[in-house]
């Protein structure tokens, strides 16, 4: 849904022009420097970034999930580490709060991770705990008016710069019922952080762990029910995988425009290699996959705007979405040719980068998993 398609419009157009004029520039620097330029920075806050999907009344846009998508497809038309450091306000560490929070802890928090001058991390995967989530082992026992958490959180996206954690822990017996989430400050006596990870890709984004050590937080802290974090938080990924889906389409059609500008530019056998038909199927191919994945993102999304479940749909969504810009990823690679594999084009790096899209907010293989035990219980409530 989009509420004001004029006003819209032009934010959509303010937005491709900050991605082509203030982002793409520093692409290399991002890499080379592993972060992102304060000044780069303090325009991402300016423009609302921080809270495209945080509601009005606390000082975001409050975006529809059409509007959000449709903001991504041009956001995500760069490095996806400029996306990164204000993506976990966006979505994961802002949207528990948003669907479960109390009136006061949203009029605490919501206007800070609005603004940016808080960042907030999402804390559920453990060394012991990845696609797996329901096993996690950090505890959180009750003593009095307070919760002692002790545990390790492992990959978790800005870490480093966070200022809030939602942190998902164990209240009471196994499995996903006896997990509950928590907001924990950072300076909380008894959490601390790690170094950074040395990634793949995506530099200028960062993730560490997150050391718990008899961390003593309020209970006014606890995030919904006793036993609700699980669900929370898969209601957040349901939203997540949505806007990651939207994310990896950005990317495979900017990789995609740059590899056609490569061929047209690029001459052998007295020709511009886009001519060959070979090169063409190519870029035939990913133009073909590129449409499917914007059409299927943007038909979730509205279909989310009216109400409707699509949980199993946002799974579609990152699943095809994430597979296909790495195709597309290594189609660009072979377009550029020797060129493609050498750092100066680009190419190779976005190359890297995109490989963690099948594997953070869940892999590939459990969207499958999470589309079929979908399509299977759909079945049987028919018969
Ligand atoms: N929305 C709301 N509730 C949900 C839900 C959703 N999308 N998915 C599951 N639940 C609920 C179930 O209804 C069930 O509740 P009840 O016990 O009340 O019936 C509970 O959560 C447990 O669900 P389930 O039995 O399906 O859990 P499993 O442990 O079998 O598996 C998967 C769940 C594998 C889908 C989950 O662990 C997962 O998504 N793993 C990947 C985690 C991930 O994405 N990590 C990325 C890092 S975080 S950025």
């Amino acid at each position: 849904m989009i509420r004001d398609p004029e006003s819209f419009a032009a934010l959509q157009d303010t937005l491709r022009r900050f991605v082509r004029e203030r982002l793409v520039p520093h692409e290399q620097a991002l890499s080379d420097n592993d972060e992102v330029p304060t000044d780069v920075l303090a325009e991402m806050r300016a423009l609302g970034l921080f809270g495209l999907s945080i509601p009005e009344e606390y000082g975001g846009l409050g975006l529809t999930m059409e509007e959000e998508v449709l903001a991504v497809l041009e956001l995500g038309r760069t490095s996806p580490a400029f996306r990164s450091i204000f993506g976990t306000n966006v979505g994961i560490g802002s949207q528990g709060l948003v669907m479960a929070g109390t009136a006061q802890q949203k009029a605490a928090w919501l206007p800070l991770l609005a603004s940016g001058e808080v960042i907030a991390s999402f804390a559920l995967t453990e060394p012991g705990a990845g696609s797996d989530a329901a096993a996690l082992g950090t505890r959180a026992q009750r003593d009095g008016e307070h919760y002692v958490l002790t545990g390790t959180k492992r990959f978790i996206t800005n870490a480093p710069e966070a200022g809030l954690f939602t942190v998902m822990a164990r209240t009471g017996g196994k499995g996903a019922g006896g997990i509950s989430a928590f907001l924990v400050e950072a300076g909380t006596p008894g959490l601390s952080v790690g170094a950074a990870d040395r990634k793949m890709g995506q530099r200028g984004a960062h993730t560490a762990d997150v050391i718990l050590d008899a961390c003593r937080v309020p209970a006014t802290n606890r995030l919904g029910d006793e036993g609700e974090g699980f669900r929370i938080a898969m209601r957040v990924l349901d939203k997540g995988r949505l806007h990651i889906a939207a994310l990896c389409t950005a990317v495979a059609e900017r990789m995609l425009n740059d590899a056609l500008v490569y061929a047209l530019e690029r001459r052998q056998f007295g020709e511009r290699v886009a001519e060959f038909q070979l090169v063409q199927a190519l870029l035939a191919d990913s133009q073909a996959e590129c449409l499917a994945a914007r059409s299927m993102v943007l038909a979730t999304a509205r279909r989310r705007d009216t109400g409707e479940q699509v949980a199993v749909d946002a799974s579609c969504c990152k699943l095809f979405c994430s597979e296909m810009c790495g195709r597309v990823a290594d189609r660009a690679v072979q377009v550029f040719g020797g060129a493609g594999y050498v750092a100066d084009s680009g190419i190779e790096r976005f190359y890297r980068d995109v490989r963690l899209f099948r594997i953070y907010e869940g892999t590939s293989q459990i969207q499958q998993l999470v589309i079929a035990r979908g399509m299977i219980r759909a079945m049987e409530a028919e018969q």
